[in-house]
C-alpha cells in the first residue's frame, strides 16, 4: 500500500503583498514534498491564504476597497507567487471559501456540543498585528511609550462579549503529549519555549469577536464571528474534506507535518492540539517552526523599505538558484541574514563551480572523445571509482534522514561533499590524460563521473526542480528512472546523450 504524507505551509495573511519570508516557509515545505514523493509516497501538499479577521478587515479599509474584494486581490498575489516558487501544492485553501466556512462551522458545534466552549465576556490585551491575545506580564513599553507585545505589535484594550475555549483544561494533557513525543516540535529550541509557555499555566481562550464581523458566523449566534486562528488552524482540517469522513482526502489526516515560522509556534503547539484533542481529532505528528530572515542585518519591514521581494529575486538570479540559496544559507529553525552578495557568492562558487564543473567537465568529453555515447562501467572497479560511487549511493539515505527532521542545510551538505569529491576525482583520474594512455580507462571514468552525477541530480531535484530535471536529461533518464527507486535502474550503456549545456551560469554583479 502506498503510505500517506500530508505537509502544510502556514495560510499567510493578505493584509499586504507576499515576501521572501513567506516564499522561504514555502519552499521549505515544498522541498519536503517533493522528496516524499521522490521516496515513493502518496503526497498531499497544501498551502493557502488566511482572508479573515480584524488585521485584514483593517488593510481593506486603508485600501479603501470592501474586504472580499481585497482579500481576492491579495490572495492573487499569493497564488501566482506559488506558482513563480514552482511550489508542487497539491490545493490552495482561501479561508473564505465555502468549504472552509463548513468545517470551522462543524468544528465549533462538535466543541460546543462537548461542553468546551462557554460564552462569557473578554476584558483584555489584544494585538491586531499578531491577531493575539496577551496577558499583562507579556507586555512592555517600547521607545515611543507605547504598550507591545513580545513581538514588538502594539496593543490595545479590548472589552467585549466573547465565547471562551476551556484551554486550562489542557495544560497536563498538552504537557504530556510533549514529553510523549518529542518530536511533535522541532527544532528544539521553540519546543523548549512552547513547553515552558504550558507549565507557566493556561487561561481560557477566547474564540469570538464581537466588534467587528469580517470573519466565520459563529453557529446559532451572528453576533459573534470565531476568532480568526480557531479559524486559520481549521484549514488543514477543512482541505482533508473534514468533516466528511468519506472525503477522497480524509485519509491524509492527520498531517505529517505542519511548517511554520518560530513566531506562530504558540498557536500551532498549544491552541491547535488543544482544539483537536477537545474535538477528538488526532494531533498532527509534528509542528516544524523556521527561524527569521532578516535584510542586511535589519528586521524586513515596508516602513524602512528593506523588504526582500521574492519576484524580483527570481527574475534576476533564477528560481532554482534562490531555493537553493534560501535553503542551503540559514539552518532551518536559525535565524539569518539575507544578503545579496551571499546570494551571488553560493551560486558561483557552489552552483557554477562545484555542481556546474562537474557536470561539464564530465559531459563535454563524453561529448568529445566518446562520441557523445554513454561509455560503459568499469569492470573491475578501481578503489577510487568504489569510493565515489558508494558515496553517491549512500545520498538517498543521507538526505531523507536530514529532510525528516528539517535539517535542508545538512542535506545539501551531505550533496556538496559527494560533487566536491567528484572534482577531486576528476582531477586524480584525469581522464585527458587518460585519452593518450588508456582510452578504455576514460571511458570508465566518465562513467562513474555519470553515474555520481545521475545520483546527485537525483536527490537534488526536490531543491532544484528544473535544474536538476534538465541535468537528468542530459542524461537520458527515463521518467521512472528519476526517484530514489528508480536509482536501482541502471543508465544503458552506449545512450546517445544530447550535447551538454551548462546548466547555472555564473553570475556576474553589475550592482555590486
Ligand atoms: O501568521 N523570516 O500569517 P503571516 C522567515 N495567517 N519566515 C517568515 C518571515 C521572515 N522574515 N516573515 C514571514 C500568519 N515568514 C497566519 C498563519 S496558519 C494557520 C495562519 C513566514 O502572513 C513564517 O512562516 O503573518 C511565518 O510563520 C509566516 O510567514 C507568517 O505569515
Amino acid at each position: 500500500m502506498t503510505r500517506s504524507f500530508y505537509v502544510t505551509t502556514p495560510i499567510y495573511y493578505v493584509n499586504g503583498a507576499p515576501h521572501i519570508g513567506h516564499a522561504y516557509t514555502s519552499i521549505a515545505a515544498d522541498v519536503l514534498a517533493r522528496w516524499k514523493r521522490l521516496d515513493g509516497y502518496d503526497v498531499f501538499f497544501l498551502t493557502g491564504t488566511d482572508e479573515h479577521g480584524q488585521k485584514v478587515e483593517k488593510a481593506a479599509l486603508d485600501a479603501g476597497v470592501d474586504p472580499q474584494t481585497f482579500t481576492d486581490q491579495v490572495a492573487e498575489q499569493f497564488q501566482s507567487l506559488a506558482a513563480t516558487l514552482g511550489l508542487s501544492n497539491d490545493d490552495f485553501i482561501r479561508t473564505t471559501e465555502e468549504r472552509h466556512k463548513i468545517a470551522c462551522a462543524a468544528l465549533w458545534t462538535k466543541l460546543l456540543d462537548a461542553g468546551h466552549i462557554y460564552l462569557d465576556h473578554y476584558e483584555g490585551w489584544y494585538a491586531v498585528r499578531d491577531e493575539a491575545f496577551y496577558g499583562e506580564d507579556e507586555l512592555t513599553t517600547n521607545v515611543h511609550g507605547i504598550r507591545v507585545a513580545p513581538s514588538g505589535a502594539p496593543v490595545e484594550w479590548v472589552r467585549e462579549p466573547s465565547y471562551f475555549f476551556r484551554l486550562s483544561a489542557w495544560q497536563d494533557k498538552l504537557l504530556a503529549h510533549y514529553e510523549a513525543n518529542p518530536d511533535f516540535i522541532g527544532p528544539h529550541g521553540p519546543r523548549n519555549e512552547v513547553v515552558s509557555f504550558v507549565r507557566g499555566g493556561l487561561m481560557d481562550l477566547s474564540v469570538s469577536r464581537t466588534s467587528f464581523t469580517w470573519g466565520v458566523p459563529v453557529p446559532n449566534d451572528p453576533a459573534h464571528v470565531m476568532y480568526v486562528w480557531l479559524d486559520a488552524l481549521t484549514n488543514y482540517l477543512t482541505a482533508t474534506g473534514y468533516p466528511d469522513a468519506d472525503a477522497p482526502r480524509a485519509k491524509f489526516w492527520p498531517a505529517d507535518v505542519h511548517m511554520v515560522g518560530k513566531d506562530i509556534i504558540r498557536f500551532h503547539a498549544v491552541y491547535w492540539p488543544a482544539f483537536l484533542m477537545a474535538a477528538e481529532i488526532p494531533l498532527p505528528k509534528r509542528v516544524a517552526a523556521n527561524g527569521w530572515w532578516t535584510a542586511d542585518g535589519e528586521k524586513m519591514s515596508k516602513s524602512v523599505g528593506n523588504v526582500v521581494e521574492p519576484n524580483a529575486l527570481i527574475a534576476e538570479f533564477g528560481l532554482d538558484a534562490v531555493r537553493f540559496f534560501l535553503l542551503r544559507e540559514m539552518p532551518f529553525g536559525n535565524d539569518g541574514d539575507f544578503s545579496r552578495r551571499a546570494l551571488i557568492s553560493r551560486l558561483n562558487i557552489e552552483l557554477a563551480n562545484d555542481l556546474g564543473n562537474l557536470c561539464q567537465r564530465s559531459l563535454s568529453m563524453i561529448a568529445k572523445n566518446c562520441e557523445g555515447k554513454l561509455p560503459p562501467a568499469p569492470d573491475p572497479l578501481t578503489e577510487a571509482d568504489v569510493a565515489l560511487l558508494s558515496q553517491a549511493q549512500a545520498l538517498p539515505a543521507l538526505l531523507g534522514a536530514a529532510i525528516e527532521v528539517q535539517a535542508y542545510h545538512v542535506a545539501l551538505e551531505e550533496a556538496w561533499k559527494v560533487i566536491r569529491a567528484g572534482n577531486a576525482y576528476i582531477d586524480h583520474q584525469a581522464p585527458w590524460a587518460l585519452k593518450k594512455t588508456d582510452i578504455l580507462r576514460m571511458g570508465s571514468v566518465l562513467r562513474v563521473l555519470a553515474d555520481t552525477i545521475r545520483h546527485i541530480a537525483t536527490v537534488l531535484q526536490p531543491f532544484m526542480p528544473d535544474s536538476m530535471g534538465r541535468m537528468l536529461d542530459q542524461l537520458v533518464v527515463p521518467a521512472d528512472g528519476r526517484t530514489l527507486a528508480g536509482l536501482a535502474i541502471p543508465l544503458v550503456d552506449g545512450t546517445v546523450l544530447p550535447a551538454p549545456q551548462g546548466i547555472f551560469p555564473r553570475f556576474v554583479d553589475e550592482v555590486a
